[in-house]
């Protein structure tokens, strides 16, 4: 059968710390044992008529195998998982639940989270920049609070690891996240983490960073 096409930053501006959004999808594909290809694209041909084809936006990542092309990285996963065994459970309610935590990764704890890391970047000169990054930050402790409470003593958000788990350890990630994390999300990203499909998607990542760091640079 045909591998699937990724597509990811030629040279990622996360320096290979698996924080760009193919990193969800390699996991993905690893966690369910689905060789894949990889596109690296520059910036430039993330902004061309090709790729935009692909993907609307301009970013990565993207999937194509066969007919299919997709775009959104919940997405990928969410086909990833409902193409192959392994990231969403067999019974009806309980998959059912698992898609719940997927898109609470992607549309409860994710935009808290980049809301505050943006505003870093983009509000750093203003007067109120303290002031609201701070409120911003309290925002995303309380998200979290909700989070740990639900997880905690278990190891995953219900019942085995899902394609929920990986969405929000993932998300967890996030170096603004990992700061404000408890002990108990952080064992739990920790546990997400020792996962041999993590490690392995994580170093296929890694790869390609080192690789552009040992070429020139060219325009
Ligand atoms: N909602 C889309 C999805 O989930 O697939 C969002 C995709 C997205 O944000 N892609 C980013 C992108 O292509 C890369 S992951 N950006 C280029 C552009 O918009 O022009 C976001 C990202 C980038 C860099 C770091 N980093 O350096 O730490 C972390 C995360």
């Amino acid at each position: 059968m045909v591998s699937p096409t990724i597509t990811a930053f030629e040279r990622s501006p996360d320096r290979g710390r698996g924080l760009a959004r193919d990193m969800a999808v390699r996991w993905a594909l690893e966690e369910v044992g689905q060789p894949y290809d990889v596109r690296l694209l520059s910036f430039r041909e993330m902004k061309e008529p090709p790729h935009l084809a692909l993907q609307p936006f301009g970013q990565i990542p993207t999937f194509e195998k066969g007919d299919l092309a997709l775009f959104e990285s919940g997405a990928i996963v969410l086909h990833i998982a409902e193409t192959h065994r392994g990231l969403l459970p067999e019974d009806e309610n309980a998959r059912a639940r698992a898609i719940a935590w997927m898109f609470a990764a992607k549309s409860t704890v994710e935009p808290v989270i980049v809301e505050c890391e943006l505003a870093s970047l983009v509000e750093r000169e203003k007067s109120w920049f303290e002031e609201r990054q701070g409120m911003l930050k309290d925002r995303i402790r309380a998200r979290l609070g909700q989070l740990s409470n639900r997880l905690g003593d278990a190891d995953w958000l219900d019942g085995e690891f899902s394609a929920g788990d990986l969405l929000m350890v993932n998300v967890l990630r996030r170096p603004t996240a990992l700061a404000l994390l408890d002990e108990t999300l952080a064992a739990y990203v920790a546990r997400g983490e020792a996962r041999p499909a993590f490690k392995r998607a994580f170093d296929a990542q890694h790869a390609v960073f080192a690789a552009a760091s040992a070429a020139p640079l060219v325009q």
